[in-house]
């Protein structure tokens, strides 16, 4: 396997990224300038990183190759001759004689084609290729792109559905060439803030609403929460974090008829029992709402499918819904088979965590190709085929004093399209746990509905 640093320091030498201060098309100065044409001058180096794109690919199906014109033509012509898979190439313009066409080379309408880019900045120009493409009768699901320059291209196109397989960031390539002393910690400062600062492209896509989410689901369990939401008009989950059954059993049969589910760290309660189980099943039954363990695994498949089957909980007995992390790479989800609803954790809500974009987008990644995953908890908008959890909710705290950090419901909905917020303190610690309930389930509802 092509190691993807070396490959980045090679090309580095070939001057694809140049630093100093270069005025952007748009007027702006730029602490650093790319330009990946070169690599096309290094047949070493170009059928390195078409090894590496088609690496990206290797769970997709696809039938055509198409690289956008023109810096891209040469990576999708690599790609190509490595994969045997047919190459189409699409034009600049149409021709204004013959046949007008804007594809060129040999297919048939319905085949699955991936397009390749070099560089995404907003990703306007690729959505336009993608309509083209899609007019002549192919579909377009993934799309490999060299760099992202970080400025909501990508962002853009997994809104609209597809997957985005990006070999690295602009920051991904500045702490490589830092660790290597090509650039130092001053230069790091400054580029990473201009990336800060700089207004990343919005645009307004809305969310897709429940109706439209639960047309992409396959999974029975997350069919099921889509469906309570819609018939109980609430995107809320409860996270009951209280040391005593009794309180939960209590606290489920005062909000159920709120919820979508109840969060559960069975590791909290004092007297968790099978009685318990029966009872709160019993309540979850009669008010329709689901079991959610917030176990957040994090061990060798192995491990973790002994966690999950045996000890006191016996977590797959009763749970409808189960937190893990991907630490330990896609084996690991499998072991908790296609039953329960997987919900990976790619994004914490605390200060200072250690889940950044890159960490974030590979637990995505990872997400997206799992059957028994139906979401994540994150921070930020998802793929829409993946259902997204928020937690760090609560409409009168900002923060508590051991990181957590708090957003409304309104802010969840409109920024990070959100699917089900998920409040703890804001309602086992009430005085009137019932009307703090029904406020989060009406202000989550009314967000939804204002973002759509
Ligand atoms: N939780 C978070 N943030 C995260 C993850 C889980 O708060 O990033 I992953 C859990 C922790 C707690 C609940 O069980 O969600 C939030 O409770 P409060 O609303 O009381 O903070």
């Amino acid at each position: 396997m092509i190691n993807k640093e070396k490959f980045l320091l090679k090309s580095y030498e070939l001057g694809i990224i140049k630093f100093g201060e270069f005025t952007l098309k748009s007027g702006i100065l730029s602490p650093f300038y790319v330009d990946l044409r070169p690599l096309a001058s290094s047949p070493e180096l170009l059928s390195e990183l078409s090894q590496l794109l088609l690496a990206m690919l290797k769970d997709c199906r696809h039938e055509l190759i198409c690289g956008v014109p023109y810096a891209a033509l040469p990576m999708a012509t690599a790609m190509s001759l490595e994969s045997k898979v047919p190459l189409i190439i699409k034009r600049k313009e149409s021709k204004n004689y013959g046949t007008k066409k804007m594809l060129e080379g040999i297919f048939t309408e319905g085949q699955r084609c991936v397009l390749v880019e070099d560089v995404i900045t907003s990703g306007k120009s690729l959505l336009e290729t993608i309509e083209e493409v899609e007019k002549e009768g192919l579909k377009v699901k993934d799309i490999v792109i060299v760099l992202d320059r970080q400025q909501g291209g990508k962002e853009l196109l997994e809104n609209k559905g597809y997957n985005v397989h990006t070999l690295f960031s602009i920051e991904n390539v500045i702490d490589i060439l830092y660790n290597h002393e090509f650039l130092n910690h001053s230069k790091v400062i400054k580029i990473k803030n201009f990336l800060k600062e700089r207004p990343t492209v919005q645009f307004s896509v809305p969310r897709l609403t429940y109706e439209e989410k639960l047309k992409l689901q396959n999974h029975p369990i997350s069919k099921k929460l889509i469906e309570i939401a819609l018939s109980k008009k609430t995107n809320l989950i409860a996270s009951l974090d209280t040391y005593k059954s009794e309180e939960i059993l209590k606290l489920a049969d005062q909000i159920g008829d709120f919820i979508v589910a109840i969060k559960l760290h069975a590791d909290i309660i004092t007297d968790f029992s099978e009685n318990f189980v029966y009872e709160l099943k019993k309540i979850a039954a009669i008010k329709n709402f689901l079991l959610f363990e917030d176990r957040k695994f994090g061990d060798i498949g192995n491990t973790q499918q002994m966690q999950f089957n045996g000890g006191v909980y016996k977590i797959s007995d009763w749970a409808d819904l189960v937190t893990s992390h991907v630490i330990a790479g896609e084996e690991s989800l499998q072991v908790f088979g296609e039953e329960i609803g997987v919900v990976t954790i790619a994004e914490m809500s605390s200060k200072g965590t250690l889940t950044d974009e890159n960490y974030k987008s590979k637990a995505i990644n990872i997400s997206s190709k799992m059957s028994n995953v139906i979401g994540c908890v994150a921070q930020s908008k998802l793929p829409p085929s993946l259902l997204l959890f928020t937690p760090g909710v609560n409409l009168t705290e900002s923060e508590d004093s051991k990181g957590q950090q708090f957003n409304t419901p309104e802010k969840v909905f409109s920024d990070y399209h959100t699917d089900f917020i998920i409040v703890g303190r804001g309602i086992y610690r009430a005085k009137n746990p019932e009307q703090e309930a029904i406020r989060y389930k009406e202000e989550g509802w009314k967000a939804y509905l204002k973002n759509c």
